[in-house]
């Protein structure tokens, strides 16, 4: 896979404003926000998509869920809740090709029908 804006963030190359990070993951605010909270939960580790998610790293992606629940709370959105979201390729609007867990709140959300 080639390399991304992503693991520039990770090796400190460029700027990003983080809010959490662990030794398998990174999460920094995404840069054009649809929410008053939209942060991005990545793995430091390089997967392109949820296509190439492989058996063994289940583990990791549920620390990728995990994280984006803590980060919820230090948030303070936990609550009143919020949505976390995984494009994949073109259809689903995948713009950065680093997997990467949205997480938005801070506001009232719509449904995925659009209202
Ligand atoms: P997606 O469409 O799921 O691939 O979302 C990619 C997101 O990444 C998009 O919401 C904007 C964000 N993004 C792209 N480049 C940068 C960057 O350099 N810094 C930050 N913080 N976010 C970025």
């Amino acid at each position: 896979m080639s390399e991304t804006i992503f693991s520039k963030i990770i090796k400190r190359e460029i700027p990003a404003d983080i809010v959490y990070e662990d030794d398998d993951l990174l999460a920094f605010r995404d840069i054009n926000p649809l929410a008053p909270v939209h942060v991005l939960v990545i793995p430091k580790v390089e997967i392109a998509t949820v296509n190439d998610i492989q058996p063994e790293q289940a583990e990791l992606i549920g620390k990728m869920v995990l994280a984006a629940q803590h980060i919820a709370k230090q948030e303070g959105i936990d609550e009143d809740g919020y949505r976390v979201a995984i494009n994949c390729n073109q259809h689903g609007c995948q713009e950065v090709f680093h997997l990467h867990l949205h997480l938005m709140g801070g506001k009232q959300l719509r449904n995925l029908a659009g209202h």
